[in-house]
């Protein structure tokens, strides 16, 4: 019997020495990579419809063992987006279809793979930086409320894709109470494989921000990370954000987000120097703003992280335990908003700091088109209000409420909840106040009415309509309205420096001095040019100074600039307050 054993031994071993034998170099190294890729890539991607790219794993180089170093990715990007487009009425119609539904452009998002290649967006500064070997790792939420399915799949095939396996540790679903279909047993389907995506769910429509606190309190590793469920994660997005948060741990960090056009869904932003960080405007929501020059000169390089008085809200990394020791969430917020400017003021007066990180990119849909995916169940204004004065009555000084009251003075005396946890959790932290933040974080900022001869809404004595952004942002048309008190697209002020500007913080501006020349919104650059305004009391005109022309709103939507004429109504305007200096 013992002789029998031998022979199949021996019999079994020159098979398997021949086998070796007669494999040529080019199959061993084709095994080797494939294993290789599959060591490389335990963050199990996705080999579903659409199918991913297999050969990026491949070309991939071993990564460094001493410190992190980001390498440029020399891919050339001439992804055709073309392809993907409709190809009959049909297919244009269901386009259609799908912008209106979901505030972008769902058909295509339906065609293009989830792990397209992306443009290399970063500064060449972020490539002479290296990471620690040993960075925190992290956990991803990823909450949705009846998200496009691909576009969340999206969001996840790129995490796992572009983050180094020994950093991710998770990635957390929250369902805040989906009613589409797709987002059950398909969403399910399509996740079991992916051993480090879990899925939580609500029972009722809570809100991002429950939501968020429920994937938080799920996590367990060290760092966490908030996205929405539309983004697109660039190469080398996470390692930045860890590094800087092993660092400095009350340090929160945002990537640096990019758009992706709800239209076309093309990666609209362009490479080089980020302009803006998050300020606030004067009803205390989140707005974008230029870069102050002085925290322009405070940084070295492109690469440097951006002090930012805000966040937009929906992509950060923070300190797991730092988030909890931090109060977390104010869980009385309801459904969206105001909880990005809530976190950033607690962060700045309690001890903490905020920072964009320009060397990791991620991108994400703004949506656009005035549609959303979702609504607000108890209505838009009754849900912001109460969220926005949470904010205010917890973190701003009574010497500047008002502020938002005067804008708002509706608001006034509505009930907005219980706020003292918060209030004593300000207390506990021994927190600063709105004052020091104003003056110690965001010393750019000028209190309304400051530095301004005279505010809005400014009336054309002519048709009796006021001028009105049309909710239009920066290069939009600015147009004539009902006049409307308190609304903030006819919040305008005439500056010391002679500018019409918004609250928005965009001027009107004419760059075509001809008679019929159009207003359009630009940011307000302080250096007179087609910016600059003069109101002449005596006949109520508003001269153009550069052009001579005065403005004027023909009939009751229109406003251009025509040549002046003292006797026309139409170009006579009122300024609900004028301040005589
Ligand atoms: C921005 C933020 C967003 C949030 C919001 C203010 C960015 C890029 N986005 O608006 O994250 O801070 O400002 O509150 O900074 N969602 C739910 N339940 C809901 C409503 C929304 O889970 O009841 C999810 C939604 O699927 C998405 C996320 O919350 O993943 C943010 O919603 P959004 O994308 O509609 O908000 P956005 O980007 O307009
Ligand atoms: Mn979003």
């Amino acid at each position: 019997r013992l002789f029998l054993l031998i022979v199949i031994i021996s019999c079994c071993l020159s098979v398997v020495i021949t086998f070796g034998l007669l494999l040529n170099t080019s199959t061993r190294s084709t095994i080797n990579s494939a294993l290789y890729y599959f060591q490389r890539h335990y963050n199990d991607i996705p080999f579903i419809h659409p199918p991913p790219n297999i050969d990026r794993g491949i070309v991939e180089e071993p990564k460094q063992q001493m410190g992190r170093k980001p390498r440029p990715n020399d891919q050339v990007y001439n992804f055709d987006l073309k392809r993907y487009h409709p190809k009959n009425e049909d297919e244009k119609k269901r386009e259609e279809e799908g912008k209106r539904k979901n505030g972008f452009n769902a058909f295509l998002s339906d065609q293009i793979p989830w792990d397209r290649p992306v443009p290399e967006l970063r500064d060449k500064s972020c490539f002479t930086q290296e990471y620690a070997n040993d960075l925190p790792n992290t956990s991803v939420v990823i909450i949705f409320h009846n998200e496009v399915l691909s576009a969340l799949m999206r969001t996840i095939t790129t995490v796992l894709l572009r983050s180094p396996a020994e950093l991710l540790h998770e990635i957390i679903l929250v369902d805040d109470f989906s009613e589409r279909e797709d987002l059950k047993g398909k969403l399910e389907d399509l996740i079991r494989p992916l051993s480090k995506v879990k899925l939580l769910r609500h029972a009722s429509r809570s809100g991002l921000i429950r939501a968020r606190l429920t994937g938080a309190r799920a996590a367990t590793g060290e760092v966490l990370i908030i996205l929405d469920s539309h983004c697109e994660c660039y190469e080398g997005w996470l390692e930045p954000l860890l590094d800087r948060i092993q660092t400095d741990r009350k340090v929160a960090v945002t990537p640096d987000i990019t758009t992706i056009d709800w239209e076309s869904l093309e990666h609209t932003s362009k490479p080089g120097a980020l302009s803006s960080r998050g300020s606030i405007d004067w009803s205390f929501a989140f707005k974008w703003k230029k870069i102050p020059g002085y925290e322009n000169e405070r940084r070295k390089t492109e690469g440097d992280p951006i002090r930012s008085p805000t966040m937009a809200g929906g992509l950060f990394g923070i300190d797991r335990r730092y988030f909890f020791e931090l109060g977390a969430y104010d869980e009385d917020m309801m459904i969206w908003g105001a909880e990005n400017v809530e976190i950033s003021f607690r962060l700045w007066m309690c001890g903490g700091s905020l920072e964009i990180v320009p060397c990791s990119k991620v991108g994400h849909i703004f949506r656009g088109g005035g549609n959303t995916i979702w609504t607000f169940p108890e209505g838009a204004d009754k849900t912001l209000t109460k969220n926005t004065m949470r904010l205010i009555e917890v973190w701003v000084d009574d010497e500047y409420k008002h502020i938002y009251y005067d804008k708002r003075p509706w608001a006034k005396g509505r009930d907005y909840g219980d706020i003292s946890a918060r209030l004593e959790l300000k207390k506990k932290l021994n927190c600063k106040s709105f004052k020091w933040y104003m003056e110690n974080v965001v010393p750019e900022l000028t209190l309304p009415g400051e530095n301004v001869a005279a505010t809005g809404p400014i009336r054309n004595l002519g048709t009796g309509n006021c001028i009105d952004t049309m909710g239009r942002g920066e290069h939009g048309e600015v147009g004539m309205y009902t006049c409307i008190d308190h609304s903030m697209n006819q919040d305008i002020s005439l500056t010391d420096l002679d500018e019409l500007q918004f609250d928005s913080d965009y001027c009107l501006d004419v760059s075509d001095h001809k008679s019929g020349g159009k207003v359009t919104l630009y940011s307000c650059h302080a250096m007179g040019g087609n910016q600059r305004w003069v109101y002449e009391k005596s006949t109520q005109q508003l001269i153009h100074s550069i052009s001579g022309n005065c403005l004027e709103s023909k009939d009751k939507d229109s406003l251009a600039l025509y040549p002046c004429d003292s006797t026309s109504l139409f170009q006579q305007w009122n300024f609900r307050a004028y301040h005589t200096p």
